[in-house]
């Protein structure tokens, strides 16, 4: 029997592959985490109230990282400006699963940091990278939220490529799905990354990959990623 590549690490490759054509490079780091990697260097300092926004798992004083964004804190204090990376991973949150959601996934987070880089910016990559990965004619659209590591912080919705806008049950008739988070980059981040933020800005970005998965294959129950079921695997055939 032959082996194959998991369909997250194909989205994985895939997106990297993307992300690498638009001058993007991969930085990685660990699912071990500190305290200040994971929150205090992204603007979450201890008695925040933002931090009940993920529920942790401990060990010790480590923790599991929540989000793949101390990777970018870690580069940023060990790479000088402009540059524009992503960090795709594996990440933990201390939560009940079910069919969309799961106590660890994978995301890939992206940043790029540069003199004058704007949501404008952003957006195009961000529609270049979703028409490449699902082949598709999408456009992106852009709603205000909160994350404490940006400011200001977005949700971003693509156009269904389903329905092509006009309402379906993949875009519960909404025309739109939602995909990432992004914002500007929290002067208060970029600091503690070393970073001038009087001479330097940057956008930040991140989104789940198992979702991307089931939207790109149409798959309605994430536990089957990690469920090692070969009736589910052997279906991904490179
Ligand atoms: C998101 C949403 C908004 C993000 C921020 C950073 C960092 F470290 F550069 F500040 N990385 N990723 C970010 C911003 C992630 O995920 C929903």
């Amino acid at each position: 029997m032959q082996g194959r590549i998991h369909p997250i690490s194909q989205v994985i490759h895939r997106a990297v592959e993307i992300f690498n054509e638009m001058g993007f490079t991969v930085a990685e780091g660990p699912e071990l985490e500190t305290d200040y990697y994971n929150f205090d260097a992204l603007n979450i300092p201890p008695d925040h109230p933002a931090r009940d926004m993920w529920d942790t798992f401990w060990i010790g004083s480590k923790l599991l990282r929540t989000q793949t964004s101390p990777v970018q804190i870690r580069y940023m204090e060990k790479h000088r400006p402009p540059f524009r990376i992503v960090a795709p991973g594996r990440v933990f949150r201390r939560e009940a699963t079910n069919a969309t959601h799961d106590c660890q996934f994978h995301q890939l987070e992206g940043l790029a940091v540069d003199r004058a880089m704007t949501l404008a910016h952003m957006k195009a990559f961000l529609e270049a990278f979703f028409q490449k990965f699902f082949d598709a004619n999408i456009s992106l659209r852009l709603r205000p939220s909160y994350f404490p590591f940006v400011e200001p912080g977005l949700e971003l919705d693509f156009s269904c490529f389903r329905c092509v806008g006009n309402g379906c049950a993949l875009c519960k008739q909404t025309g739109w799905i939602e995909v990432a988070g992004a914002g500007m980059v929290h002067p208060a981040v970029l600091s503690a990354g070393r970073i001038n933020s009087g001479e330097w800005q940057g956008f930040a970005f991140g989104m789940g990959l198992e979702r991307l998965a089931m939207l790109k294959w149409g798959i309605n129950d994430l536990r089957l990623f990690p469920s090692g079921d070969l009736r589910f695997l052997n279906q991904f055939i490179v």
